[in-house]
């Protein structure tokens, strides 16, 4: 931790006796619930359908009786079926496209925009922020929830906000040391390629007055966090949400970097098996599920994220004592099943991570010929490993191959490619080109 301030921005809220949590949970609980019986058709249809009235949900327990909401859903009654509200009381739209096209858009009103707000305010602060703060917000503005998301949190605690959004990062660089940057929010991908561009361009951290990031949007590792801390000699945190829970916010890492405090007074959260959707205890490794209940445009019960973390409910040293998510592991939905291998991409960037010589960007191709499934992973290697003799060069290669054998339980083409020569993200990452024929 290289800052020593540990401010709370709502101690009431972030650091509540368990037991009056629940209760004040149970209470939203049965508020939510009632009113998407009244005002959203499918949610009614739903529970009629599994027979559950709103008088039958009385604590956070009873959650298990209430449908799941799956993206599907959205999609459905895209864009305005699932509101509670009249539209004429949605003041924002905002969305995402997600990997596979269709995209879902969620409605809030003028207060879910102030809740939201509320939490990206809480996370800022947990990260150090505060009026005397300058915030970068390299996050991109527009439907994606990143770039608004930071800007209205990082006012509400008074920080002097920069709106550049993503891309062009010389310029993202030369406003960060000239305006005396302390704090910024991109991806974490982005967050490396900014390190790595001040260095490459071989200016002094001594010029910046850099401190900390909040850096989310994507899965990243341990590994990852300790590049980008050293590249920027900063704090970096994480920062989870969603835009059909809120945007950014949802959950957010304080300076322990011991996982992320989930804001429960506005949403419940359960880990469930994601094959038997059975709830699972804390501790336990499943998919998140996020019940909304403080919001009133477009609330979601039992909304499956399909990004798989694990719970844990001790109070953390910062003195808050909301439940803390642990980084998301991986997404259901980003597993790669080659050869009746089950493949997450977070594997192989670990794999690359602990080898010295390897940069932690890579490329993966999945092809299919007749039945056979490969998989070619390009790999940047450093400049060093790079010019070195080819006979060396065949044993680095041969190294990086037996080690994601026996990570991946798979063999994998690999390739070696030059520094910098692969592609770099300005949001979101994409590491992955399955040319498979599903
Ligand atoms: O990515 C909201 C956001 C913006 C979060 C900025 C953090 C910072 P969507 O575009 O709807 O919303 O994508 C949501 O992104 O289900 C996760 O799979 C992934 N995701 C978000 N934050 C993290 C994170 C925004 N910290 C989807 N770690 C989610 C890993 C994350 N994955």
């Amino acid at each position: 931790m290289k800052q020593k301030a540990l401010k709370i921005w709502n101690p009431g809220m972030e650091c509540m006796d368990r037991e009056q949590m629940r209760d004040l949970q149970s209470a939203r609980l049965r508020e939510t619930v009632r009113r998407v019986y009244d005002n959203v058709p499918m949610y009614r249809a739903r529970m009629d359908e599994k027979g559950v009235k709103p008088e039958d949900i009385r604590t956070v327990d009873d959650l298990r009786y209430l449908p799941f909401t799956d993206k599907p859903d959205l999609r459905e009654y895209f864009p305005f079926g699932l509101l509670a509200v009249p539209k004429d009381r949605i003041v924002r739209i905002q969305g995402s496209s997600g990997t596979t096209g269709m995209p879902i858009v969620a409605g809030y009103t003028a207060k879910d925009v102030e809740t939201w707000t509320e939490m990206v305010a809480r996370g800022v602060t947990a990260a150090g922020g505060g009026p005397e703060d300058v915030v970068q917000v390299c996050y991109g503005y527009g439907l994606f929830t990143g770039g608004l998301g930071l800007h209205q949190g990082a006012t509400k605690v008074g920080a002097m906000v920069v709106p550049m959004s993503s891309g062009n990062t010389k310029r993202q660089i030369a406003m960060m040391k000239s305006l005396g940057v302390t704090m910024f929010g991109c991806t974490p991908s982005y967050a490396m390629h900014i390190g790595e561009t001040i260095r490459d361009m071989g200016m002094d951290l001594k010029d910046f007055r850099l401190k900390s990031a909040v850096l989310g949007a994507e899965p990243w590792s341990e590994n990852i966090r300790t590049r980008i801390e050293e590249l920027l000699d900063i704090d970096a945190l994480d920062i989870y949400g969603l835009t059909e829970i809120a945007g950014p916010g949802v959950a957010t890492e304080c300076l322990f970097k011991n996982g992320m405090h989930v804001n429960e007074d506005n949403v419940i959260v359960e880990i469930v098996n994601p094959e038997t959707l059975e709830p699972l205890p804390y501790g336990e490794k499943g998919e998140l599920v996020f019940s909304t209940i403080t919001k009133e445009g477009m609330p979601l019960l039992r909304y499956r994220t399909h990004d798989l973390s694990r719970l844990n409910p001790e109070k953390c040293e910062c003195g808050r004592t909301n439940v803390r998510m642990e980084r998301i592991m991986g997404r259901t939905d980003d597993m790669l099943i080659i050869r009746g291998v089950n493949v997450f991409p977070s594997q192989i960037e670990t794999v690359l991570t602990n080898i010295e010589g390897c940069e932690p960007h890579f490329m993966l191709t999945v092809e299919r010929t007749g039945t056979t499934d490969s998989m070619e992973i390009q790999v940047e290697v450093n400049d060093r490993i790079f010019g070195d003799t080819v006979g060396h060069l065949e044993q680095f290669r041969r190294r990086i191959r037996e080690e994601m054998k026996s990570a991946l339980g798979l063999s994998a083409e690999i390739k070696l490619v030059e520094a910098k020569s692969l592609p770099r993200f300005e949001g979101k990452a994409r590491r992955v080109v399955d040319n498979r024929k599903l």
